[in-house]
């Protein structure tokens, strides 16, 4: 019994190690804040860089197509703002539009499909809202 639970476990852990490997194309992508720290405030703009870490360039024709923007960083996960996509402000720059009604730190998460990555690639930016 013993010994065919070891074998479970053995294959579970060869598993996880393989869909690490699999992912690992999304780890040469920095998602970064244009802006850090913004003022509180409906229709606020929050851009994002995105570069390709190992070329160290933007990637300029990525597709996001998935946004969230919430308060996780500050235990509001539920606390959930509403995300438009806006013109960028130069390439390489991923431009939305969305609230941040309450000072603090808000968590933008992004689903990108990147040219050449068959994976997702997602990256999640922390911005903090002020007063
Ligand atoms: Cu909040």
């Amino acid at each position: 019994m013993l010994a065919k639970f070891s074998t479970a476990a053995a294959c579970a852990v060869a598993l996880s190690i393989a869909a690490t490997t699999a992912h690992a194309g999304a780890a040469d992508y920095a998602f970064e804040p244009v802006k850090a720290e913004m003022k509180k405030g409906d229709d606020v703009v929050v851009a994002i860089r995105l570069t390709n870490k190992t070329t160290g360039k933007p990637v300029t024709d990525a597709v996001i197509f998935k946004t969230r923007v919430d308060m996780a960083p500050d235990n509001m996960a539920d606390m959930e703002s509403p995300v438009t996509a806006v013109q960028a402000p130069e390439p390489g720059v991923y431009a939305f539009k969305t609230d941040l009604p309450m000072a603090g730190r808000y968590q933008v998460t992004l689903s990108a499909k990147i040219q050449g990555e068959t994976e997702t690639v997602t990256g999640k930016v922390i911005v903090k809202a002020v007063k």
